[in-house]
């Protein structure tokens, strides 16, 4: 299942690695380490792909535990303390545990995943992360047969987190995949942005990172994993059904209740943000629409 899924696609699909490595040389600060193969590498589509700049990504952000403006999170999140930091991975797993973080991210292999993160709202970036497919982490583990979801957990401390006094969500801040959603090469765990360590707005140490899902799903600061048999409870699911699902998979053609869902203002540039047409499964359709064969995804949006 966690074939790796570089390897499995041609040389004219749109590879975030290789759209990385075309965009570097224009890249400040960029380490290209952990890269091979740079003499390969080939423009495609790559417009699309433009990755937005550090302060865009880092300063626009949603982490409502820090309070609810784009700005707060940058403002606010510097409290949070993110060393030494840990992972309780539980439920239907071989090898239960509470792993300390340094330790796990140095027996994964890190690479740098360009992708594009759609925000629910309508919103849009291109964020070079730094992470690892949590494909690996879930079969370091081992998950049990039986397993069919997986449930994330965003740490809670009220004393650090400003936003958490109002009750704007159920705290603390949980989302769900399914396993196979889970198990997808395109979704990982990511501990970097543009080779830095993850910036406490934008989830650090350590947030999840599903390109074709609505950004809500790329939960933050994660300090609980747990293997389960049953749908996780989700936060935002939860506050409002009709309006955010569990899937929540980028789709122009399933409007939100309160707005449409065909275009997306893509951040940067300027002070208007282009306005773009939003594409199936975030333009991850090749990729992941197997995942969904055969479901209606009005039904299960
Ligand atoms: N714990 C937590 N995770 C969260 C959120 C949040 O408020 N709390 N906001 C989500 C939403 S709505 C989006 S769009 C993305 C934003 O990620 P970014 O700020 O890094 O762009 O994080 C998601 N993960
Ligand atoms: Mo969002």
């Amino acid at each position: 299942m966690a074939h790796r899924w570089k390897n499995d696609l041609t040389e004219t699909d749109v590879t975030p690695e290789r759209l990385f490595l075309n965009r570097r040389a224009v890249i400040a600060g960029l380490a290209a380490g952990a890269i091979g193969g740079v003499g390969s590498v080939q423009a495609a589509g790559s417009d699309d792909l433009e990755p937005n700049d550090w302060d865009e990504i880092t300063q626009y952000c949603n982490y409502y535990e820090f309070g609810t403006s784009k700005t707060d999170p940058a403002r606010n999140a510097h409290t949070l303390t993110t060393k030494p930091w840990s992972i309780k991975i539980d439920g239907m797993v071989d090898k239960p545990g509470t792993y300390d973080l340094a330790e796990l991210t140095q027996s994964m292999t890190t690479e740098r995943r360009l992708y594009r993160f759609r925000c629910v709202e309508a919103w849009s970036m291109v964020v070079p992360w730094d992470g690892f497919e949590l494909a690996d982490l879930l079969n370091m583990v081992g998950v049990k047969s039986g397993a069919k979801y997986v449930a994330f957990e965003t740490v809670l401390r009220p004393e650090e987190m400003p936003g958490v006094s109002r009750r704007v969500l159920n705290w603390p801040y949980r989302e769900g995949l399914r396993l196979d959603e889970a198990m997808h090469p395109l979704t990982i765990m990511a501990t970097g942005i543009y080779g830095k360590p993850m910036p406490n707005q934008n989830g650090a140490p350590i947030r999840l990172v599903v390109p074709w899902k609505y950004g809500f799903k790329s939960i933050k600061s994660i300090v609980r994993i747990t293997l389960t048999d049953k749908q996780p409870f989700a936060s935002w699911n939860d506050a409002n059904p009709r309006e955010y699902g569990f899937y929540s998979n980028v789709n122009p053609t399933v409007d939100h209740p309160r707005w449409s869902q065909a275009s997306e203002r893509r951040i940067g540039g300027s002070l208007l943000a282009r306005k773009i047409p939003t594409q199936m499964f975030n333009g991850y359709e090749a990729e992941v629409a197997s995942l969904y064969k055969g479901m209606d995804l009005k039904a299960n949006f």
